[in-house]
């Protein structure tokens, strides 16, 4: 069987524990396919990707360089994280673009490609991860590099209008149109894509969706990422015995709990969900005093200037909430800005009423997987879905909103603790049969049978 290599920016090395988000929560169910893991160690030093520095734990090499504080500027906080990110998300109006950044993000793209190829054996499937890293592909073909490469994109692509109004776009789109396997979350996304190639580059492209760029067609292809959602649920009930989880329930004074978990991200859309919180207790103050909103919003990226703009906005917020509706023995809204770990977290989940993922852009949203895959199935909870979360192409049954109306997000919350047994038990079992129809493996399989040419793939 073939070697797997996976690259990605970061690489969560063995005993380093989890940081929030969603490619090594995606991973973790199929690393016994895993032969070679590539990409950053996540530390600067001053003499940046030298050397590379290997590890080997369960059959898997993770193999890392550093970057210099210099190529960390460009690379990942400016253009990968303000000119990309924000672009992707639709959020045009906040892209920030420098041609120095664009020319540090390919030259740390092009060290990534000459640092792995010494490494890479001729019959490895190469795997590719996210807009940190497109540019891999063809960097690694010119280094002469034989083997099929594939290409994932974990977040959302955008339509063509929207891409335009990023410099030197053409140039990404000929970048991922040298992958043999172009991966995406959702349909939209793919088919945004292709329309993008074919007004930006004139390709030719057939209904099964494959770019005939001359002399090479590329497939593209939609792999929605997911979670084992058995092996969640399990954690989930086991947690919901524990201490942590006891204290919870005892602060909580038999009311309903409603739960959020992001990163502190400004795709997620927090400051509209506290907004809602507060029209909520405003519009139907039937639930005062009867329901609490925990909202765990773990800080990333805080170099980059919006995210950690977003921090204070939300430390206001939250305290203007809890001044207004707050009683001496009640905090309506309680906010953790710091880890929680993926346990202790599936406990919160599973005693949570209502759970919130109303991001205003999201390529898939793990967290609408992991809040239907905790519940318990004789008393579930509901979901409150953003209906540009890719996930929400999956989770039809969960309650959809429009992100950006706070009052609309109110009056799913009101619909959520109001909602009858039956319902929620119905609505529950059909959202629960699609998580476990989309899991990491599914995600995985879907993805390989492509990049190997099996059939079906
Ligand atoms: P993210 O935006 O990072 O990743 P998301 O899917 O929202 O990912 O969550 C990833 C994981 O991080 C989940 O398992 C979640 O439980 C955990 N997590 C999130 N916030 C946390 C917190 N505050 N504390 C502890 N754990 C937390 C990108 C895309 C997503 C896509 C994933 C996977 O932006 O759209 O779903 O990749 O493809």
């Amino acid at each position: 069987m073939a070697r797997l290599v996976v690259v990605s920016n970061r690489v969560p090395l063995p005993g380093q524990g989890q940081r929030a988000g969603g490619l090594a929560i995606v991973l973790q169910d199929v690393m016994d396919s895993v032969g070679l893991w590539f990409g950053w160690s996540g530390n600067t030093t001053p003499e940046g990707g030298n050397t590379v520095q290997t590890v080997t734990h369960r059959n898997t090499e993770y193999a890392t360089i550093d970057l210099s504080e210099d190529e960390y500027q460009k690379f990942y906080i400016g253009y990968a994280n303000s000119s990309l990110w924000p672009l992707l998300h639709f959020r045009q109006g906040l892209l920030e673009f420098r041609r120095e950044d664009l020319e540090g993000y390919r030259a740390v793209n092009q060290l990534y490609s000459k640092s792995l190829q010494p490494l890479l054996q001729p019959d490895d499937l190469i795997w590719v991860h996210d807009y940190h890293l497109i540019p891999m592909g063809g960097q690694l073909r010119r280094l002469g590099v034989r083997n099929r490469v594939g290409f994932y994109l974990h977040i959302p692509f955008v339509p063509h209008s929207v891409f335009s109004a990023l410099p030197q776009g053409d140039r990404l789109l000929q970048d991922m149109c040298e992958y043999d396997v172009v991966g995406f979350q959702t349909e939209e996304h793919r088919a945004d894509f292709l329309d993008t190639v074919r007004q930006t580059l004139g390709h030719d492209i057939t209904g099964d969706g494959v770019i005939h760029v001359p002399g090479r067609p590329v497939q593209t292809i939609v792999a929605p990422v997911g979670i084992d959602g058995l092996a969640f649920g399990r954690q989930a009930e086991r947690a919901a015995r524990s201490k942590n989880n006891k204290r919870l329930m005892d602060s909580l004074n038999h009311r309903h709990l409603m739960i959020g978990v992001d990163r502190l991200d400004y795709s997620k859309g927090l400051p509209n969900r506290f907004e809602a919180f507060n029209r909520l207790l405003t519009r139907f103050p039937e639930h005062s005093q009867h329901v609490s909103y925990l909202q765990v919003a773990v800080p990333s990226r805080e170099e980059v200037t919006e995210y950690a703009q977003l921090r204070p906005i939300l430390n206001r917020m939250a305290g203007d909430i809890n001044g207004r509706h707050g009683t001496f023995d009640w905090v309506p809204l309680r906010y953790m800005s710091q880890g929680v770990s993926r346990s202790t977290l599936a406990g919160f989940h599973r005693v949570s009423r209502v759970g919130l993922v109303t991001p205003l852009r999201d390529g898939m949203n793990l967290v609408a997987h992991e809040y239907v895959a905790a519940q318990n199935p004789e008393d579930p909870g509901v979901l409150v879905l953003s209906r540009f979360a890719g996930a929400a192409s999956y989770l039809q049954d969960a309650l959809i909103v429009n992100p950006n109306d706070p009052d609309e997000i109110a009056e799913a919350m009101h619909t959520a603790f109001t909602m009858p047994l039956q319902e929620r038990r119905l609505r529950h079992a059909r959202l629960f049969e699609s998580v476990l129809r989309l899991t990491a493996r599914s995600y995985c399989n879907t993805f390989l049978n492509a990049l190997s040419n099996k059939p079906g793939g």
